[in-house]
C-alpha cells in the first residue's frame, strides 16, 4: 500500500484523455489500493486514476464519514436519468483550498466494472452523483475550474503556481 503523488492544475497531464482499462489484474487492484490509501490520507471524498498520472478510466469513491464505503468505478458510462441540474460547491485534491459552485444533473445512472472485473449497474442521486460526474470527468481530462469564469480559473491558477515555486 502507497500514497501517490496527486498531480496539481495547472498541470497539463491532467488534460490527458484516459483509456479504458482492457482487463481488471492484479496489478489494476494494487492500483486501486494506492488510490484509496492516497485518497483516505488527503483526505478526500473521490480520485480518479488521472490525478495520480495513471490515465486509465478507473476511480474511487467513498463518501461516508467513517472511510468505510469504499466504491471502485472502471470504465464507467454514465446516463442521465433527469436533466435537472443541481449545484453544489464542488473541490478538488488536484485544485487544494478552492471551492467553486457546479451545476450538473442531479441523477443519472452508471454501468461500470467492480474490482472483480464484474459489471454492475446503478442509478445515483445527491453528493455521490456529483462526485462521480466530477471524478468521470477528470477520466476526460476535465476539472471543476473548466465550469467557472475564465477570470475566476484564472485567479485560482495564479495562486497554485505560486505555492508550487514556494514548494520547489
Ligand atoms: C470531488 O473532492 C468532489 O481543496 C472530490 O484542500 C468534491 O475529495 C466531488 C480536498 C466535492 C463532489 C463534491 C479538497 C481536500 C478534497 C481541497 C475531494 C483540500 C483538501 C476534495
Ligand atoms: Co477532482
Amino acid at each position: 500500500m502507497a500514497v501517490l503523488n496527486i498531480l496539481e492544475f495547472p498541470d497539463p497531464r491532467l488534460r490527458t484523455v484516459a483509456r479504458e482499462v482492457a482487463q481488471v489484474t492484479e496489478q489494476t487492484r494494487k492500483l486501486i489500493d494506492d488510490m484509496f490509501d492516497t485518497m483516505y490520507a488527503a483526505p478526500g471524498i473521490g480520485l480518479a486514476a488521472s490525478q495520480v498520472d495513471v490515465h486509465q478510466r478507473l476511480l474511487v469513491i467513498d463518501i461516508s464519514e467513517d472511510h468505510n464505503d469504499p466504491m471502485v468505478f472502471i470504465n464507467p458510462k454514465v446516463t442521465v436519468l433527469d436533466p435537472e441540474l443541481g449545484e453544489y460547491d464542488e473541490g478538488c485534491l488536484s485544485v487544494p483550498g478552492f471551492y467553486e459552485t457546479v451545476n450538473r444533473p442531479r441523477r443519472i445512472s452508471v454501468t461500470a466494472l467492480d474490482r472483480d472485473g464484474k459489471e454492475f449497474t446503478r442509478e445515483i442521486d445527491g453528493l455521490l452523483a456529483i462526485c462521480l460526474q466530477h471524478e468521470i470527468d477528470h477520466l476526460d481530462g476535465k476539472l471543476f475550474v473548466d465550469y467557472i469564469s475564465p477570470l475566476k480559473r484564472q485567479r485560482i491558477r495564479k495562486k497554485l503556481e505560486k505555492s508550487h515555486r514556494q514548494r520547489a
